[in-house]
Parts: structure tokens; sequence; C-alpha cells
């Protein structure tokens, strides 16, 4: 029996010891490394080759090593019949509502115009606005977007979001199902993505939902690269229409050296890191997973794969 760690190009070695500090018996390989691929169980993956899951004939579960599990649900060649199960973290939600919190305040207070204005030596104060007059729509109201849009709420913003289902969140309107998008975007001053990558959401944010947007609207993109078309954007600012972006995800990651938004005056960037998992909280819930499918029990944060999240 043992679990196996398949995340290439990615240093392991605090997963390793949190998982061996805490289960101190349990058999730990990473891959490519594997003694006898029979005895693997569990494996623990972040963008695996695909096909290679399939080399384990006695696999019981799969765990993403974040949120997402679009990377696994792209390989086609996946296990037919095994579980697969994805973190969901209170660390993982509390970094989350930092950055989003951060990116909402920056634009609200106008940070980047004063920062500007420092560059010009100008010491004007500008008109400011009351918080509870800022509107944010979260598109995605799952674990990340409901904690986000309460510590904005908390804040005093005006927020609302978008989710497939109904949701009831304190201090969140909600709006639901492709019905509910253009009243939702219609109302929104910042619109923050937090949705999946599925085959539905890929490139949603694309020029038919920027104009559906007031103008001068501003865009945080926290999810995936692939959810975003990234020309539309460079249109949308460029005419004005929206002020600016703050994103974290990017279709090419790294993004490429010669790639617009790196010196795009009115987007900011920074490198997939709105959230990451800590091995130190997150571990628990990995561990409880393997002794979960080891003696066939419901597993914790189970992925739905016919529905992509
Ligand atoms: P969840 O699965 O908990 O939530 C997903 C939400 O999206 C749900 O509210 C769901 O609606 C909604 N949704 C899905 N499809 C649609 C659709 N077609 N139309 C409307 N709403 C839809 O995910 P998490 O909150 O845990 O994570 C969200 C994403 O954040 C991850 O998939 C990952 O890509 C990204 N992420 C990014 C990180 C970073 O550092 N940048 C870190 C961690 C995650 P319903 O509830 O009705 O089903
Ligand atoms: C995740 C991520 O999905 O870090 O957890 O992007």
């Amino acid at each position: 029996m043992s679990l196996t760690i398949i995340c290439p190009g990615r240093d392991m070695s605090q997963w390793i010891s949190a998982l061996k500090d805490r289960a101190p018996q349990l058999k730990i390989e990473v891959w490519p490394d594997i003694a006898d691929p029979a005895a693997v169980e569990f494996a623990l993956v972040w963008k695996h080759p695909a096909g290679v899951l399939a080399g384990f004939p006695n696999l019981r579960c799969i765990s993403s090593l974040g949120a997402g599990v679009d990377a696994l649900l792209q390989d086609t060649g996946l296990p037919v019949g095994v579980s697969l199960v994805r973190i969901v973290d209170d660390e993982l939600k509390q970094s989350m509502a930092e950055y989003v919190c951060l990116g909402a305040l920056q634009h609200f207070r106008q940070f980047d115009e004063y920062r500007q204005q420092q560059a010009d030596c100008t010491w004007q104060a500008r008109p400011l606005r009351h918080i509870g007059t800022m509107r944010v729509g979260i598109l995605g109201l799952g674990e990340l977007g409901s904690h986000v849009g309460g510590k904005l709420a908390e804040m005093g913003f005006a927020v609302h979001g978008w989710s497939r289902s109904v949701k009831a969140c304190e201090g969140i309107t909600s709006y639901y199902g492709d019905e509910g998008l253009a009243a939702f975007l219609a109302v929104t001053d910042i619109l923050v993505c937090l949705l999946p990558l599925t085959p539905v959401t890929r490139d949603i944010l694309n020029s038919k939902l920027f104009r559906q947007l007031p103008n001068g609207a501003y865009l945080i993109n926290v999810a995936r690269g692939e959810h975003l078309v990234e020309e539309d954007l460079l249109a949308a600012i460029d005419a004005g229409h929206l002020s600016g972006a703050l994103l974290d995800v990017f279709k090419s990651e790294p993004l490429p050296q010669e790639h617009p938004f790196w010196r795009h005056p009115r987007i900011k960037i920074t490198p997939h890191i709105a959230s990451i998992t800590n091995p130190e909280s997150a571990v628990l819930q990995i561990l409880e997973n393997y002794s979960r499918a080891l003696s066939g029990q419901p597993l914790l944060n189970q992925v739905d794969s016919q529905r992509g999240y």
C-alpha cells in the first residue's frame, strides 16, 4: 500500500515532511520512482502527465493538490471508476480573500491613480465614493467565492454573486443560471472570476460579457487563464470601457516575456499566487481521504467529473 505524489517540476519536500510528521508509517513515493505500481492506492497530483494515472491498476483515489481539477479532468486517459477529490481548506479561503479584498480596495481607493500622481509630484485629493455604492460581482459562489464575498461584504462593499444554483450566503445577493447573468453583470463595478474551468466556463470573460458591464468596470481574474479571451480584455481596456484588470492566472504560465500584459499600464499581474495550498493544513484532509479510500468510506471534497468541478 502506498501514496504516490505526481507533481512534476514542483518541490514537494514540505508536503512529504508534513505527511510523514502525521503518518510516519505511510509509504510515500514520488513519481516516476515507483517500486511497484500495483501497490499504489492513492495519488496526490498536480499537472500530471496525461495518461500516467492509468498505470496504477489498484488506484482507489486521486487527490488534486489544489482546489482546481481542470488539469486532471482534461486527461482523457484517467482510469475509469477511480474517485477524484480536491482541496477545500480554510487557509486557502483566507489567502484568496486577502488577495481579492486587496485588489478591490486598491481599485476602489484609486491607488493606481495616486501612484501616478506621486510619479508626477502631484498633491491632489480625488473624490471618494461611499464603499456601499461600489458593487462587487463574483462569478462562482462556491467554497472560495462565497468566503471572499462574505469578507468583501463585511468591509462594506455591495456584493452579489453568480452561480449555477441559487445561494443563500449572508450579505451576498444571489443571481444564478444563464438567465441571471445579464442582470448580475449590469450591477457589477468590480468583476471577480472564481469559477472552475469547465467546457461551459472556458472563454466566459469575453467582449460580449464585458459589454454588459457598466462603463469603467474593473476585472479581477483569480480562477484560470482559460476563462479570459485576452485580446477582448485588451480591446475593452484600450477602448476605455473597462478601467483595468488585476490578473493572477494566464493561458500560458509563466506568462511569456513578450506578452502585452507585462507592460500594460492598466493591467496588474501576479504569478498565480492568489492562494496557494498550505501543506501543513491540507495534509489532514489528504490523510483522512487516504484512510477513507482504503476502508471504502465516503470521501471528503469529492469532485463530480460529469459536472467538471
Ligand atoms: P467550487 O467548486 O467550490 O465553486 C465553483 C462555483 O462556480 C460554484 O458556485 C458553482 O455553482 C459555480 N459554477 C460552476 N460552473 C458554473 C456555470 N456554468 N455557471 C454558473 N456558475 C457556475 O470551487 P472553488 O471555489 O473551490 O474554486 C474555484 C476555482 O478557483 C478553482 O476551480 C480554481 O480554478 C481557482 N483557484 C485559483 C487559485 C489561485 O491561486 N489563483 C487558488 C485556488 C483556486 P454551483 O454552486 O451552483 O454549483
Ligand atoms: C488551485 C490553484 O486550484 O492553486 O488550488 O490554482
